[in-house]
């Protein structure tokens, strides 16, 4: 029997990334997200790809009945969940502290924070019966250090950051591993959504220099699946060569 990942945030970027990253070696793929025409596509192109068995629950991560409905309801043969990737996140806005949006930070903190948690806690129970598990949680550099006008999307994934400390150290007991991947700058819709379409915006983030793909990223989070099970990666940084961390990148002029 393939082993089984549930991945959040499926319809672009990473998630999808991973999505096909996992399902190219041998996974059957639990694909989550809101928009449902892209699940669909992106199961067609799975299954036509890799050949593999492929599930859709299509639910927003801040809607904590939805989030365990449909955990809960996961058919019997699905239920052996060998790893979660809490993908689902953006980034809302980039605005001075006393300048940013309310509702954008309320946005952030539900899907960064509260959802990454509604999820763990709903798949946790059948990773605890079936006695193994990974959890990998995706940080970024932002919950490394915070950087001007980042403010409240770096204090969610500092947030992810500690909260992926607090599991790894709390679920010892049961054997799950815990590893938080933490991306810097890489081109996927991260910024057009964080500059609420402003695609000339979104583009200037990634002018002089090389960021990361979507492919890098999930390469790496595919790796830390493949250790033995005595051995686990708690916390990996991962940026492009021209990034040092939040402050530093080295970008050619003109
Ligand atoms: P994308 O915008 O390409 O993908 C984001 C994914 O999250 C989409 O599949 C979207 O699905 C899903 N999502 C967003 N909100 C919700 C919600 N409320 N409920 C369910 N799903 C949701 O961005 P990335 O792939 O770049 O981002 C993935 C993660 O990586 C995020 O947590 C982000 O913070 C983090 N990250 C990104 C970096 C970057 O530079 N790109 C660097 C470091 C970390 P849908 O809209 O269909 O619901
Ligand atoms: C996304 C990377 O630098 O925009 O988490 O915070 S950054």
């Amino acid at each position: 029997m393939n082993k089984i990942v549930l991945i959040t945030g499926a319809t672009s970027g990473f998630g999808k990334a991973c999505a096909q990253k996992f399902a190219a070696n041998n996974y059957d793929i639990i694909i989550t997200g809101r928009r449902k025409d892209r699940l669909d596509e992106i199961s067609d192109l799975l299954i036509k790809e890799s050949g593999i068995r492929v599930h859709i629950l299509e639910f927003d991560v801040q809607d904590k009945t939805a989030v365990f409905n449909a955990v809960n309801t996961l058919p019997e043969d699905w239920k052996k969940i060998d790893v979660l990737i809490n993908n689902a996140g953006l980034a809302l806005g980039r605005d001075y502290f006393d300048e940013a949006n309310l509702d954008d930070w309320e946005t952030m903190i539900d899907t960064n924070l509260k959802g990454l948690v509604y999820v763990s806690k709903a798949v946790l129970p059948l990773m605890i019966t079936n006695k193994r598990g990974q959890i990998i949680n995706i940080g970024s550099t932002a919950g490394k250090e915070v950087y001007e006008k980042g403010n409240m999307y770096c204090a969610t994934k500092h947030a992810v950051d500690a909260v992926s400390k607090a599991m790894r150290i709390d679920l010892l007991q049961h054997g799950i591993k815990v590893t938080a991947v933490h991306p810097g700058a890489a081109d996927t819709e991260f910024s057009n959504v964080r500059f609420k379409g402003n695609n000339d915006l979104a583009k200037k983030v990634y002018e002089g220099y090389q960021p990361l793909t979507a492919e890098d990223v999930a390469d790496t989070v595919f790796y830390t699946t493949t250790l033995p099970p005595h051995v686990c990666i708690n916390d990996l940084v991962i940026t492009c060569t021209a990034q040092a961390n939040s402050f530093y990148t080295f970008k050619k002029q003109g």
